[in-house]
């Protein structure tokens, strides 16, 4: 009788193990167990009608950082930034709410976005409501 309770008290072991690494991985420390949130490097955006201010954004690699959004215009802007997203590991990826590519910031409203930056390169940035209008920047991974 013990003999054969035993095998299944071992494979639930290694079943709960298993669940809790890969519950584990998905959790943004496991990415940067050591990251030192509290002192991100914070890059302050404002979002009026119709620009990002400022228009040039520059992110250092590896490093945990903040970028802080703050919406000034009278209209809803988005922080569109497909190819950047992709670029970067997020430490809460909620802020992207149901989107994927962008981050919806309300007029008066403030966001942030803590993040470690993994691919160098340019990245565009867009309002896509707006970008007719000029609300464009760039985003420099270095
Ligand atoms: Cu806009």
């Amino acid at each position: 009788m013990r003999t054969a309770v035993r095998p299944r008290l071992e494979l639930a072991a290694v079943v709960l193990a298993a669940g809790l690494c890969c519950a584990d991985a998905q959790t943004p420390e496991r990415i940067a167990p050591d990251a030192d949130w509290a002192n991100a490097i914070t890059v302050a955006v404002t979002m009026v009608n119709y620009e990002f201010v400022p228009d040039r954004l520059s992110f250092r690699r590896g490093v945990p950082c903040r970028l802080h959004l703050e919406n000034h215009g009278s209209e809803i802007h988005d922080f569109s930034a497909p190819e950047f997203f992709k670029a970067v590991e997020l430490r809460n990826p909620e802020v992207l709410g149901p989107y994927a590519t962008r981050i919806v910031v309300r007029p008066h409203e403030t966001k942030d976005m803590y993040f470690i930056a993994t691919r160098p390169g340019s990245y565009e940035l867009t309002c896509a409501d707006h970008d007719w209008a000029g609300m464009t920047a760039r985003i420099t991974v270095e």
